[in-house]
């Protein structure tokens, strides 16, 4: 049986681009992604999904529309990534560079999904179009996709 782990993502966007941050250090280095991290004992999910963004871009948001749950299996490892991911179209304040992550706007035709975890250009074009959607994910180690499903649905 596979325990699971609550992390969060959050995706900054304006019209016609988005906000990726650089991970600098730790699970998923090297890699653009949005920011987030994982859910504390006694903070909800969406409470933590607006305490990483702003610990990670110095960004603070009033409201976050929830867009995904992707689940994440890792080959070997007896822990279920379980990523809710959000999508905040307006936010307060501006992009600036912590110790996890360096932050940098790009415009939405040119994501750099070689630089991205593989499933990340299945999901993004949803996220883009506002649609929401669920999946899961099995990886053998960070980079190659053994199976997956992903889905739209109407109601996370
Ligand atoms: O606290 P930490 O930085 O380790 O949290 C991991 C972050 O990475 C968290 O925001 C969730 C996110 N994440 C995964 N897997 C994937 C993935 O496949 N794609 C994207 N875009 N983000 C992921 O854990």
């Amino acid at each position: 049986m596979l325990s699971s782990k609550l992390l969060t993502l959050v995706l900054v966007v304006q019209p016609g681009r988005v906000l990726l941050g650089m991970k600098k250090r730790g699970f998923g280095a090297g890699k653009w992604n949005g920011f987030g991290g994982k859910v504390q004992p006694g903070e909800t999910i969406e409470d933590a999904a607006k305490r990483e963004l702003q610990e990670e871009s110095g960004l603070t948001v009033d409201v976050l529309n929830k867009i995904g749950n992707i689940k994440f299996e890792f080959v070997g490892e007896t822990q279920l990534l379980d990523v809710h991911i959000f999508r905040a179209d307006s936010y307060k304040g501006e992009p600036t560079e912590s110790d996890e992550m360096r932050p940098k706007w790009f415009d939405c035709n040119e994501i750099p999904f070689s630089q991205m975890w593989a499933d990340d250009i299945l999901w993004f074009p949803l996220m883009l179009q506002k649609k929401k959607f669920v999946g899961y994910f099995k990886f053998q180690g960070h980079d190659v996709i053994l199976s997956h499903t992903l889905e739209e649905v109407q109601e996370l």
